[in-house]
């Protein structure tokens, strides 16, 4: 049996995204080499395509946050007991989803240790030995690290699991002002990684006092309506006031010789914004990446026959040359023993974005076959065109990819004069726009009829509908 016979089956994803789009979800997910299952409900493994798209939104955002002033550090993974329960307020809601070490090999410990679910009290223990003065302010670390929350709900891949991935920021000012302003720099950040990058449409906007992180003054998220009709929060960027400083001594003295509290602030992205990217853009075939993120952005699949395939696989080889000179990543396709469709279906399964099909009546030609992979364009480019033409094609693609997306979230967001009308979108799974006077009493209402939340109190260049003073609220069903 053939390597391509004995895979067929396994190959192409079996449902439609219309007709089942969780089921659909889970396919992508594995079958574009993403995530592993293992025997831990939800805890995945991230497989190299995933970790890769990780990597990306790492390297821009560690970039931006380093200009800000942000320095990296680890913090250990244990959080003793007493620690955790410093701060009431904040744990309260929490407890249930504490993952706890109890035990070293046989012997109890004489303190359980919480696995860290966020790192504020471990770090702001450290916090209070590091600041003293308003010398050592501003203090600005954040960590790449992983978290565990030991959920209960169904876990559903990138999106809701056990254990995952993000950054946490946690800074301290002498100055409020400063914390506000961080706050929106950072959210301004994020607006980007998700748009610029996983081009994936965001609203802006501030937490409602019940949606807020307990241990802050304030919070802000991006929010984003998927395709599955449920909406994804994928971060937040808190100000903290001085609530921890108070619970954990931070204290320090200020230019006077007063003692004072600096304010806090705490943000933090995870891997759930790669969970709506892949929901928003993968199609029948598979995945789709915006090029910013692909680990791979053209492949090379050269259609081989015995009498031509060694001056075929000669100017394949020159091109993979071109396209590595000019940064864009690239991989030649030359494994014997599967047909060039076979591989074009591989490859549109994994979302690489550009494909170039190059036999040896294109070479006559002196041009090659170049292939979209988000809507599909074909066209024969000249050889020498080539790296030129994909790269602007990778450009506009990205584009493309967001103002689609862009347009399938306005499209689905209806701007409502009553509850019940929002409730009524809510459980057609749309996004609804209403006055936040007319619904802020009623929230248990939709919660119970549309099982719906609001998502965020949207910044005003979002909906300034007609009355410029009138706050505006958000509410969908959610992950
Ligand atoms: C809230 C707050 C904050 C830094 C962020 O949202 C961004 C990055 N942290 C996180 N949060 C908790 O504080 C929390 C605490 C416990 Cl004990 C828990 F089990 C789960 C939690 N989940 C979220």
């Amino acid at each position: 049996m053939s390597k391509e016979s004995s895979k067929k089956e396994e190959q192409g994803i079996t449902v439609k995204k219309s007709e089942n789009i969780s089921e659909w979800y889970t396919q992508v997910i594995q079958k574009a080499e993403l995530l592993e299952y293992t025997d831990v409900s939800g805890c995945m493994i991230y497989r190299p395509r995933a970790y890769a798209i990780w990597e990306k939104i790492q390297q821009f955002l560690d970039g931006e946050i380093k200009k800000l002033g942000v320095q990296n550090s680890y913090f250990p993974i244990f959080i003793p007991e007493k620690l955790l329960t410093k701060e009431k307020e904040h744990v309260e809601g929490f407890a249930p989803e504490v993952a706890w070490v109890t035990h070293g090999g046989n012997s109890k410990l004489n303190e359980r240790l919480a696995v860290r679910p966020t790192s504020e009290t471990i770090m702001y223990d450290a916090y209070a030995k590091w600041i003293r003065s308003h010398r050592d302010l501003p203090l600005k670390l954040n960590q790449w690290n992983n978290v565990v929350r030991w959920e209960f709900k169904h876990p559903t891949p990138f999106l809701r699991g056990r254990e995952f991935l993000w950054q946490e920021g946690h800074t301290a000012f002498a100055a409020k002002q400063e914390a506000d302003k961080e706050v929106l720099d950072i959210l301004e950040l994020y607006r980007q990684v998700f748009e610029d990058y996983l081009a994936v449409p965001v609203i802006l906007g501030k937490k409602t006092e019940e949606e807020k992180f307990a241990g802050a003054d304030y919070s802000m998220s991006a929010e984003t309506l998927t395709p599955s009709g449920k909406a994804v929060q994928a971060c937040t960027s808190h100000h903290l006031g001085q609530r921890f400083a108070k619970s954990f001594d931070i204290e320090f003295l200020d230019e006077k010789g007063n003692k004072a509290y600096p304010y806090q602030n705490s943000w933090g992205i995870s891997t759930r914004s790669i969970g709506a990217m892949i929901i928003y853009h993968g199609d029948d075939k598979g995945l789709v990446l915006p090029p910013k993120v692909a680990p791979l952005q053209v492949v090379i699949v050269p259609i081989l026959f015995d009498d031509s395939k060694k001056k075929v696989l000669e100017e394949s080889a020159k091109l993979v040359k071109q396209f590595e000179k000019a940064g864009i990543s690239v991989k030649l396709d030359n494994r014997e023993g599967y047909t060039a469709g076979w591989k074009f279906n591989e490859w549109e399964l994994k979302g690489v974005c550009i494909r170039i099909e190059l036999g040896p009546k294109d070479l006559e030609k002196k041009q090659a076959i170049v292939v979209r992979r988000d809507n599909n364009k074909k066209e024969a480019v000249k050889l020498d065109d080539i790296v030129k033409f994909a790269s602007k094609e990778l450009e506009q693609m990205q584009k493309d990819m967001f103002e689609k997306a862009k347009k399938w979230m306005s499209e689905n967001t209806v701007h409502v004069g009553t509850v019940e009308k929002l409730i009524e979108a809510v459980n057609q799974h749309k996004m609804a726009v209403i006055e936040w006077d007319k619904a802020k009493n009623r929230i248990d209402e939709i919660k119970e009829k549309a099982a719906g939340k609001c998502l965020n109190l949207p910044f005003k260049e979002y909906f300034m509908i007609d009355k410029e003073d009138k706050e505006y609220a958000i509410f969908a069903k959610s992950y």
